[in-house]
């Protein structure tokens, strides 16, 4: 490198060297590319030796898996698909030709919501790649792969150290004909509370540019403000505009009347009125029985004769497949399922079961069984890699029915519960979530708003409140941050409004947001904030200007996205051995050796044997 470095310096190039020339270029000394990057992975290893694992939120070890590649699909990526539709004629062609689309149509959620739902959306780039070029022959007739957005951008920043936009530039890559579908929180985007316009506007650009082609777009109350906020982003963008009303309570029970038949249809028809190009209900919490999704969809489909219809739900009690069916039997177009062994329970409905039932009918769902045996095989062994993630539940439950918890915060806390180790936590939080809900109007609940119940849900817990505890003592409580905003309105507004007098004993004078929250704000400085990054992180380290720097994003590790996963995620053992690809053609091959005892300054030297040469590193033991 120090050679490179002199070939290349200016001053050479000119031919104007003097002897002084290395003492007055002390940047001839900088060569921080591979062995800086090695030393961060290493740095990486080491600290997770001597301090276990630094990921958030894993328990325990993988399981020790043999990842099993298909063998019969090849390890080629398709032409074949919708894609070529909408890129060739754009939304609306798309829209049309899904439509006019005989069969059943799939969306594939394994890539997004179904780890979001099981494992605390934990699945890293390196495993959903290996298998995208087979994904995109597999499932080259699907509607679209949902594959980025929710909770995968937050995620992959902050516990797994990627990036989130190479991630969706390098899936793009390795699957050219597939729609791509992300899920947008409307004028959240893929956070928890609003945003600037322009921060929203420039993003689903940003995200249609690397790639995205549907927006699932959403908001936590169904408040049609920030809705069509997002949906202006989203098709300013140039996508798909895949308008999605939230779906609660029970339109096949007469008693639950606040979210009836009417509700849905009066959202729809202000949806239709808006241009979207597609309809979808999206049933977070597993709540659509067979016979209320036979009338909700049949209706939509009777009023909306020519608009695509996509339903999504979670199989949190059960019921998942069969109301699948029902939605294509009552006319949906499209539906929700994944990779059986990514399925059931809080994720997505099984694919290979309605995928089965259709088969060899005019509704056939177009998914080769064979082929999707081989990438539920795939799934199946990595799954126990991340076995740190698993929730422990073990079936389905009908009492999502009662306390309305959606898919991904269901298993968040019943993990939370479980590692508490009290058996009877769960059963609290649960009744303390309906009371909740209660309390904050009997609300739709989904990121975010799910987040606010499930905050205030905890809080009683916590602190041994009941409902009636929480009327009577709100002047004098000191309410989770999440709970006083939506309160004040920063989520927008709830159907119904706000229940007083709770309202203003949370709020204590506050100040309250009426209408769209974002609608009060500031533009953001996006070229500010470019200047910023730039200006604490090396040239070097920013990858993309639009958004975190690398270094950022490693929290200084470097590159972590290159380790294999059972690396990344527990400590090497004496004598293990692994290789990592740190770019095309340089790989290392790194040998744990030992670990040395604890010296003055409370570190530890760790030894390895990196392609045959002994390093070591020290690193503070701070256990
Ligand atoms: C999300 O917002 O991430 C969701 O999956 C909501 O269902
Ligand atoms: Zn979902």
């Amino acid at each position: 490198p120090f050679l490179l470095n002199v070939l290349r310096h200016p001053v050479f190039v000119a031919g104007d060297c003097t002897t002084r020339f290395i003492e007055e270029n002390p940047e001839l000394m900088e060569f921080p590319h591979r062995r800086n990057r090695a030393n961060k992975l290493l740095r990486y290893l080491a600290d997770s030796i001597v301090n276990g694992t630094s990921v958030v939120g894993a328990q325990g070890e993988p399981a020790p898996v043999q990842v099993i590649m298909p063998e019969k699909l090849p390890n080629k990526s398709s032409n074949k698909g919708f894609k070529n539709i909408l890129d060739r004629q754009g939304p609306e062609a798309f829209a049309k030709a899904v439509r006019d689309h005989e069969g059943a149509l799939l969306m594939d959620t394994t890539w997004r919501d179904a780890h979001q739902s099981l494992l605390a959306t934990r699945v890293r780039t390196n495993d959903i790649l290996k298998i995208a070029p087979h994904t995109s022959q597999a499932f080259q007739n699907m509607y679209s792969l949902e594959n980025w957005g929710g909770a995968t951008f937050d995620v992959a920043l902050r516990f797994l150290h990627e990036c989130p936009w190479e991630r969706l530039e390098h899936m793009r890559e390795l699957v050219p004909n597939i729609p791509f579908q992300m899920l947008l929180r409307g004028a959240n985007a893929v956070g928890y509370t609003a945003y600037a316009d322009n921060v929203i506007y420039k993003f689903c650009e940003t995200a249609h540019k690397y790639g995205m082609d549907v927006f699932r777009v959403f908001d936590s109350l169904n408040y049609m403000d920030n809705l069509l906020l997002g949906i202006d982003a989203a098709g300013a963008a140039g996508g798909v505009v895949e308008a999605a009303i939230c779906y609660t309570g029970d339109v096949s029970d007469p008693k639950k009347d606040k979210y009836n038949l009417d509700y849905y249809l009066e959202l729809a028809r202000r949806l239709s009125d808006a241009n979207v190009h597609v309809l979808c209900i999206k049933d977070m919490a597993g709540l659509l029985k067979p016979k209320a999704t036979k009338t909700l969809i049949s209706a939509l489909r009777r009023e909306h004769p020519t608009m695509p219809i996509h339903v999504h739900t979670h199989d949190t009690s059960g019921l998942g497949v069969a109301s699948m069916i029902a939605a294509l039997d009552a006319g949906a177009d499209v539906v929700d399922a994944c990779v059986d062994s990514m399925s059931g329970m809080t994720s997505q409905p099984s694919m290979g079961a309605i995928a089965s039932h259709f088969a060899g009918t005019q509704k056939d769902c177009g998914v080769d069984l064979d082929h999707l045996r081989e990438i539920n095989e795939y799934w199946e062994s990595i799954r126990g890699l991340y076995a740190p993630f698993e929730s422990g539940q073990k079936s389905g439950s009908f009492d999502v029915f009662e306390h309305e918890i959606p898919g991904g915060q269901y298993t968040n806390l019943h993990f939370q519960a479980n590692s508490l180790g009290l058996a009877s936590q769960w059963r609290s939080i649960k009744l303390a979530y309906k009371a909740a809900n209660r309390l904050c109007g009997d609300i739709i609940k989904v990121t975010p708003s799910s987040k606010v119940v499930g905050d205030l849900a905890q809080f009683m817990v916590q602190n041994h409140l009941s409902e009636e505890d929480v009327r009577e003592r709100a002047e004098t409580l000191s309410f989770p941050r999440s709970v006083v905003e939506y309160f004040q309105g920063y989520l927008g507004t709830p159907k119904g409004g706000f229940p007083e007098p709770l309202r203003s004993k949370i709020t204590r004078g506050q100040g309250h947001i009426e209408g769209r929250p974002g609608a009060g704000m500031e533009p953001m400085d996006l070229d500010a904030l470019r200047v910023e990054l730039h200006r604490k992180h090396s040239e070097e380290s920013v990858q993309h200007l639009d958004h975190l720097a690398h270094e950022h994003i490693s929290d200084g590790f470097g590159q972590v996205s290159r380790l294999g996963t059972k690396e990344f995620l527990a400590p090497m053992k004496p004598g293990e051995e692994v290789t990592v690809d740190l770019e095309n053609g340089k790989t290392l091959l790194v040998k744990y050796l030992a670990t040395g005892d604890l010296n003055e300054e409370g570190e530890r030297q760790v030894f390895f044997d990196v392609n045959g040469m002994p390093r070591s590193i020290f690193v503070p033991d701070r256990k």
